[in-house]
């Protein structure tokens, strides 16, 4: 895989055309999905350059935001249906622990904030694919669909974790049993997307939020992305205890100090993440 991105690039791990693209301008990554013919739906390449291109932003101290999105009239279709075989081998365990679920960890664990762009259908993995982002906007003609249960599957690659933290048991339940697709303006009224917003205005929206994280304390976004999963996991006591300490750290920092100033001098701050 090539080093971290300036301007455009490719991730390619195989030789083959890349199937994601990773752009970074202003301090945004703008990740891609690019298999726009098959409804960008995940085999086994697209699901290494996606985890390269997460691991990859992580790294970079000059991204400071990221946007998942994708080309064409689909987000993801899911699993490549054309490169699954059933029952015979390789066992789908093995290949969700290996191929899938540190994707969904790089995703939710990455140290900058990720905004799913949902620009068309999202099913399956790729339903997963956007929970894992912390924030979620989407098209007007988006849907989302949990299209496991109609292949025989359970959902996976964090279904039953995101769906019930975000929407409640109840909610979740019906969603992961029942399986009917989800508007986007629906998604929107129970809370798993954030935003609708009109097709043609979805990558301005997604890029004018991402600029203004990448204007916020990379440090205190990270921490704070860090209590998120942390609460989410412990009891009120701990949870306070857990974010008293993540503030020793933030009020240590350079940026601590430099907020305090632009608050005096009344300007805006100039984050370093120092
Ligand atoms: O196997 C493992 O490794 C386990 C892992 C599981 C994780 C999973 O993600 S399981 C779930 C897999 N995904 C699905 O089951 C979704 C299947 N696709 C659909 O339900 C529908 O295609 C969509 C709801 C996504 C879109 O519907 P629609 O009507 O807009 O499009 P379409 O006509 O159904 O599909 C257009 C083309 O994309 C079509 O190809 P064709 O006939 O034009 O050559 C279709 O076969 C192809 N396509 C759609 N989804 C997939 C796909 N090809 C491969 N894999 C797909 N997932």
């Amino acid at each position: 895989m090539a080093g971290p991105a300036r301007g455009e690039e490719a991730i390619e791990t195989t030789g083959r055309p890349a199937t994601v693209r990773l752009e970074v301008a202003d301090e945004v990554a703008t990740i891609t999905l690019a298999r726009p013919g098959a409804l960008n739906a995940l085999d086994r390449t697209m699901r290494e350059e996606l985890l390269a291109a997460f691991r990859s932003v992580d790294r970079d101290r000059a991204v400071r935001a990221v946007i998942l999105t994708a080309e064409g009239r689909a987000f993801c279709a899911g699993q490549d249906l054309r490169e699954s075989f059933g029952g015979a081998a390789p066992s789908l365990t093995e290949e969700i622990r290996e191929r899938y679920n540190p994707l969904i960890l790089a995703i939710h664990r990455c140290s900058k904030p990720v905004i799913g762009a949902i620009n068309g259908t999202a099913a399956g993995a790729g339903f997963s694919l956007a929970l894992a982002c912390d924030i979620r906007i989407a098209a007007a003609s988006a849907t989302l669909v949990l299209a496991f249960g109609r292949i025989g599957l359970v959902p996976d690659s964090g279904v039953s974790w995101f769906l019930q933290r975000l929407l409640g048991s109840a909610r979740a339940a019906e969603l992961a049993l029942v399986g009917d697709a989800l508007m986007a303006i629906e998604a929107e009224r129970i809370g798993l997307v954030s935003h609708v917003v009109p097709d043609e205005a979805l990558d301005a929206e997604a890029r004018a939020l991402a600029l203004r994280l990448a204007a916020g304390s990379p440090r205190a976004l990270a921490l704070t992305k860090r209590a998120l999963a942390f609460a989410a996991e412990s009891t009120l006591e701990v949870a306070l205890e857990y974010e008293a300490w993540l503030q020793g750290v933030a009020g240590a920092s350079a940026d601590h100090a430099e907020g305090l100033a632009a608050f005096r001098e009344k300007r805006p701050p100039r984050f370093t993440g120092e």
